[in-house]
């Protein structure tokens, strides 16, 4: 199913357009990344359904440039994301589009991308995009005994990640650029601790990021302080306060990374959480976090793997 991936913005003054989002939808970038190939740099913005691309060229010689210098700043192209953007290349040709490009080719947020000339379209520059393949392990389990579903590439750094109800899986999907994920599902409270070692052991997962969201954060915790060497840092999606959870903050020797949405009646006293546990870093996003999910990767990313 083709669905619109992002919408691209020229632009010349990319922090007065950032702040102009910010006012408008509430949103700030995730992300900036430079396309050599292009001579622009992006800066992305994710609501809910699509994102933003501000284009700002790097040089004279960018297709941006020159749309800048002839229409100004203003809408640049829609980007239609396929699932096999080869066929597609194929289908369109033999249709009787030229595409600007002899194949697809790599563009920005780790796409495979190909553009139609506007005067082909209506005066629309399309984009068609594919997102990488991020090495999905389609694996049933890593242990016959105990479910845990391990995503993304293994020589990445490891993210251990507890969830329920399939509340993580957007951050998944960001995430496997990134990590290995060794997803295990919370079922029950009983031996968490116990299982989560196993699999650490099983998979010989020397140092993991710890990922939890609003009532596995407990057992998520129990796991981060008995396994002390193995667990390099905790983040904790919606934390809630229980009695059980404050005794393992108090004993928690890792660093501390709690995302909150500012509709979360917990948030504002998660500050008082810097009296008590070592290193907690709080961040508190505009609205539902799932909503957040690529900012809330951006500050995991430059927490744990100084990105
Ligand atoms: N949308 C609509 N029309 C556009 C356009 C755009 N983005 N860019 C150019 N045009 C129109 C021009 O207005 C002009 O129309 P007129 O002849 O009616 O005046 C016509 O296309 C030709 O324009 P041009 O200035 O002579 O530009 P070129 O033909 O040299 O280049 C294009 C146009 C589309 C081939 C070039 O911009 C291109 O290769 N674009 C694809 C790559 C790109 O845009 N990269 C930046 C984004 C990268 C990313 O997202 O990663």
């Amino acid at each position: 199913m083709i669905h619109l991936e992002h919408i691209g913005i020229a632009v010349q003054d990319a922090p007065a357009v950032q702040a102009l989002m910010q006012t408008l939808f509430n949103v700030l970038s995730y992300k900036s990344e430079t396309v050599t190939s292009e001579s622009v740099e992006t800066i992305f913005l994710a609501l809910e359904n699509v994102k933003l691309e501000l284009l700002k060229a790097t040089a004279d010689t960018s297709a941006v440039a020159k749309f800048l210098e002839k229409k100004g700043e203003g809408l640049h192209h829609l980007a239609f994301e396929v699932q096999d953007i080869d066929a597609t290349f194929e289908r369109l040709k033999a249709a009787g589009f030229t595409p600007l490009n002899p194949e697809p080719k790599h563009g920005a947020d780790g796409k495979r991308i190909f553009f139609l000339h506007p005067k082909q379209t209506h005066g629309i520059l399309i984009e068609f995009c594919q997102s990488r393949d991020f090495g999905f392990v389609d694996a049933p389990s890593v242990s016959e005994e105990i479910a845990c579903f391990p995503m993304g590439n293994p020589q990445n750094p490891a993210m251990f990640a507890f969830q329920n109800e399939q509340d993580l899986y957007p951050l998944y999907y960001e995430a496997q650029r990134d990590f290995y994920i060794l997803d295990m599902p919370i079922h029950s409270d009983e031996d968490w601790a116990q299982n989560a070692s196993k699999i650490l052991e099983q998979e010989d997962i020397k140092e993991a990021v710890l990922v939890a969201q609003g009532e596995t954060c407990t057992a998520a915790l129990s796991v981060a302080v008995a396994q002390a060497e193995r667990i390099k840092g905790v983040v904790l999606l919606n934390f809630c306060f229980e009695k059980e959870s404050t005794k393992y903050l108090a004993a928690l020797q890792q660093p501390l990374l709690l995302i909150g949405h500012e509709n979360q009646l917990e948030a504002p006293h998660y500050f008082a959480l810097k009296s008590f546990v070592n290193q907690v870093h709080i961040a508190i996003l505009p609205d539902d976090w799932q909503q957040c999910t690529p900012l809330a990767m951006s500050l995991i990313k430059r927490r744990f793997l100084h990105k």
